[in-house]
């Protein structure tokens, strides 16, 4: 009976029709007739998620049968964008098709829909912030692509990253309720409940137990964890994994007791308590804030995502030797430090292990990516608030350092300053702190970076004396990668259109193996080619134009007529004074301001169009709610682009557009149209960045810093292809110290845009406006060393200009040529190398 009325897969265009109809009729209980976009959207969405979802149980089954190791993704960020698009595009329909997409569309139209507007309504899943989240993202599409047992682990945030809004050319935050119209991707799992305990005290009434030994931690405040599942599906395999998400709930018991003795306040309270912890994501980017509410997150996540890895461990009987040789845990960045500690209390106090054995268990399944350089940004927790929240965890960590500590001092006898500067609670005033990162760093067995500069530049600055302690192998590099499934026939169809043609791969194979793009370079001169090329960049220019209209009243910026011989300049990413948006604005003052110049000195506009031709220079990002200087640099953009699109004289020669609430599916959008993108990070701050390659992915050139991975990208593609300027990082310290203590002067250049930004230029209301921005280059040590690289800057924007305009065609042959040698930065062969060098793991394939 079972094999009677087994679900089966829709595979052609009746079938989806079937369940589309089916769908609108019983789950929306809608008619065709009364059935709109989003409706639509809900239906076709439910009648892809049902195929994912026989192919999830395959692989699940598949999975448990053959109990093969497995790869935990332990991340407070999943940025996952929208899903029906994707799911369209990763799965197969019938088995003539690459893909059920062309299928679907042409269901929907004959039923009245148009598929482009149906995806429009899909809210993106920002759960995430920037590049830690969209990362994470990436390596769950590559680890489903490659068909390796992984599932992701996170939270299921009510509220993701604020949606940005500009008013007056500010930004203002509003929340992101991506709920609102329910989500008809997520399988909510009532049956799964784990009780997560916080606060409370360690019982040791029995005189006997001591830290080491099993304790009793008596827990103050119970919650539930209930997990919500998000199939993930793989490119061309029937694959599909899990990412599972957690919601916190209140448990019944407890506010049970307290309504019935009439104590309704109290009761409600403890429920939104409850609710407030998965209420929602931290818009922080490489800054920490150190709030209780943010450590209950990560407790309430490690705890419950750790206690169903270990349930599912448990059912195959095998001893608690062998968990390393069936589960890895991945810790993307320190977010899920705890997680180590848990381990090791379950081991200690609930399995009562052996401390020591306990501990190897624990090492040998934890690996850590350092994600980030910031002193800012690295998690530290003052104990009290710490032993306060987790008083068994606290000890434990004690603990863990205590052996720690004598390991080191076995090793360097009497370097007590070693010891200071190891451990990994930093005596400080007014209060210790735990140091997550070094916890992160002794509980695991591999620790990354990720890009080879920044993996090398840990090694040498941050966590320096680990490598003394550890030895530098216990240190490597995966450097990042984004998925071409998403970033490249996703977002740039015609694009991939284009290469598979050239490469003589309709069906798109090379998206499972983009090293395969070097073949491209043999067309990089053939001027039928070329062409092709550059009508697809124009084309995709144009739909970006039209969400700049969108986004602008429906007032045009761009001058369509023009935009072949428009140089398209994007900066799209979180604003951050590393990232230094404010230097790519000075250089579009300084443009702006020698425009005029030569105007003022009798040039006339034709004069002026030969110097600087004609260029948009386009932003977009969001700055965190709290930070000052982020928000004021958003704002100076916003000036600048009022006066200078404003001036008729420059006659639209020069354009400025802040593109409001950037996001993933913006960014799909934003990147294929880029001639030019910036990536100009003070040289080792960016720990790789992953929009360069995307970038580059699409055809656009690069203007960077040797920074993060722009290193690496230079070597693929080939330093010809890529404007590289400014001061490396071996300087930076140097050029700080210069600063700092030292007379140095500013370039005429820059004093002449700071100049004009004083006097009102931009602010006429109020010259002040921006001066926290200037004083920190002049009186305040310019510590991302804008001075220190805005000539370079400037003059390579010039040279820029000059191969655009001059030169298109050898710019179209650089940008066939990047994208011939981008297929080092696919995140496949990340997660094959975090396969094989650090989780040691193996695909597991379907049956075909
Ligand atoms: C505690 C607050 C906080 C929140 C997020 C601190 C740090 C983070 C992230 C680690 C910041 C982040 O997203 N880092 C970025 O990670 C990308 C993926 O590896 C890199 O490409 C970026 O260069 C890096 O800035």
């Amino acid at each position: 009976i079972w094999n009677k009325h087994q679900v089966k897969k829709f595979e052609d265009k009746e079938g989806f029709e079937g369940r589309f109809i089916g769908h609108v009729e019983t789950t929306l209980a809608r008619s065709l007739y009364n059935c709109d976009d989003l409706a639509a959207y809900e239906s076709t969405s439910l009648s892809v998620r049902d195929n994912l979802i026989i192919d999830w149980n395959n692989t699940q089954q598949r999975i448990t049968a053959r109990d093969p190791k497995r790869v935990y993704y332990l991340s407070l960020e999943f940025l996952m964008g929208r899903a029906l698009d994707n799911a369209l595009i990763n799965s197969q329909a019938g088995s003539d098709e690459p893909t059920s997409r062309p299928m679907v569309e042409k269901s929907l139209d004959e039923l009245g829909f148009n598929l482009e507007d149906v995806l429009k309504k899909e809210p993106d899943a920002a759960l995430g912030n920037g590049g830690l989240g969209r990362l994470a993202a990436c390596f769950i599409d590559s680890m489903a692509t490659q068909n390796i047992p992984a599932w992701g682990y996170g939270l299921r945030y009510e509220y993701g990253i604020f949606a940005q809004k500009i008013i007056d050319g500010y930004q203002v935050e509003t929340p992101d309720y991506w709920l609102n119209f329910g989500n008809p991707w997520e399988i909510e799992r009532n049956e799964i409940q784990v009780p997560v305990t916080f606060y409370g005290y360690v019982d040791r009434s029995d005189g006997e137990s001591t830290t080491l030994s099993p304790s009793d931690w008596i827990g103050g405040e119970r919650v539930l964890a209930v997990a919500y599942d998000f199939p993930v599906p793989g490119y061309k395999t029937s694959t599909v994994n899990n990412l599972r998400l957690w919601k916190a709930k209140p448990t019944t018991e407890f506010d049970f007791a307290k309504f019935n003795s009439g104590d309704y306040k109290n009761s409600v309270d403890a429920q939104q308590r409850a609710e407030s912890i998965t209420a929602c994501l931290y818009p922080n980017d490489n800054f920490n804030q150190g709030k209780e509410l943010r450590l209950k997150q990560q407790y309430f996540w490690c705890a419950a995502s750790l206690h169903d890895i270990i349930r599912r461990f448990k059912k195959t009987s095998r001893p608690w030797s062998e968990l390393p040789d069936q589960v890895a845990i991945q810790l993307n960045d320190t977010h899920p430090t705890l997680a180590v500690v848990e381990l090791q209390r379950v081991l200690v106090d609930l399995e009562k292990l052996d401390w020591h054995k306990a501990w190897s268990i624990v090492t040998a399944t934890f690996s850590y990516a350092n994600h980030t350089v910031m002193q800012e940004a690295l998690e530290k927790w003052p104990i009290g608030l710490f032993g306060h929240l987790l008083p068994r965890h606290l000890e434990i960590i004690y603990d863990i350092n205590w052996f720690f500590l004598q390991e080191v001092e076995k090793k360097f006898p009497k370097d007590f300053d070693l010891l200071s500067r190891v451990s990994i609670i930093e005596e400080c005033s007014p209060e210790r702190q735990v140091r997550m990162a070094y916890l992160a760093i002794v509980g695991s067995h591999k620790v990354n970076g990720v890009a080879e500069l920044h993996s090398e530049l840990i090694k040498k600055t941050i966590f320096k004396d680990f490598v003394k302690v550890y030895g530098s192998q216990k240190f490597t590099n995966v450097t990042n990668g984004i998925t071409p499934r998403r970033w490249l026939k996703q977002a740039n169809p015609k694009l991939a259109e284009l290469i598979g043609k050239a490469l003589n791969d309709p069906k798109q194979n090379f998206l499972l193996d983009m090293p395969k793009l070097t073949e491209l370079a043999k067309k990089a001169d053939d001027p039928e080619f070329q062409k092709a090329w550059d009508l697809v960049k124009a084309n995709n220019k144009l739909q970006l134009a039209d969400l700049i209209k969108d986004t602008n009243n429906g007032v045009d910026i761009i001058d369509r007529e023009h935009i072949k011989d428009t140089l398209f300049d994007i900066q799209v990413k979180r604003i951050h004074e590393y990232k230094r948006q404010q230097m790519n604005i000075f250089g579009v003052i300084y443009r702006y301001l020698a425009m005029k110049k030569m105007l003022k000195e009798g040039s006339t506009i034709e004069e002026v169009a030969k110097k600087y031709p004609r260029k948009a220079s386009i932003f977009g990002g969001k700055s965190a709610p709290g930070y000052y200087m982020a928000k004021l640099i958003i704002k100076l953009i916003n000036s600048v682009a009022e006066i200078v699109n404003d001036d008729a004289e420059i006659v639209d020669l020069l354009k400025v557009v802040f593109i409001p609430d950037y996001n993933v599916s913006k960014a799909e959008i934003i990147i294929p149209a880029s001639d030019l993108s910036e990536h100009i990070s003070t040289a080792g701050t960016e720990a790789s960045g992953t929009s360069n390659m995307k970038f580059v992915m699409n055809g656009g050139l690069i203007i960077g810093t040797v920074d993060g991975a722009n290193v690496e990208i230079t070597r693929e593609i080939g330093e010809d292809n890529i404007f590289l300027f400014g001061n490396l990082s071996e300087h930076v310290e140097e050029l700080r110290y210069n600063h700092q203590y030292k007379k140095t002067e500013l370039p005429p250049e820059l004093a002449q845009v700071l100049k004009s930004i004083e006097s009102g230029v931009f602010s006429p209301e109020n010259p002040n406006e921006f001066k926290p921005l200037i004083d920190s280059i002049k009186s305040h040590g310019d510590y991302y060393l804008v001075s220190d690289d805005f000539e370079s800057y400037v003059a390579t924007q010039e040279l820029v200009d000059e191969v655009y305009h001059t030169q298109k065609n050898d710019w179209i042959k650089k940008s066939i040529l990047s994208v011939a040698n981008i297929g080092f930065f696919s995140s496949d062969r990340c997660i094959e190398e975090y396969s094989e060098t650090i989780w040691n793991v193996e695909p597991v394939k379907p049956e075909t």
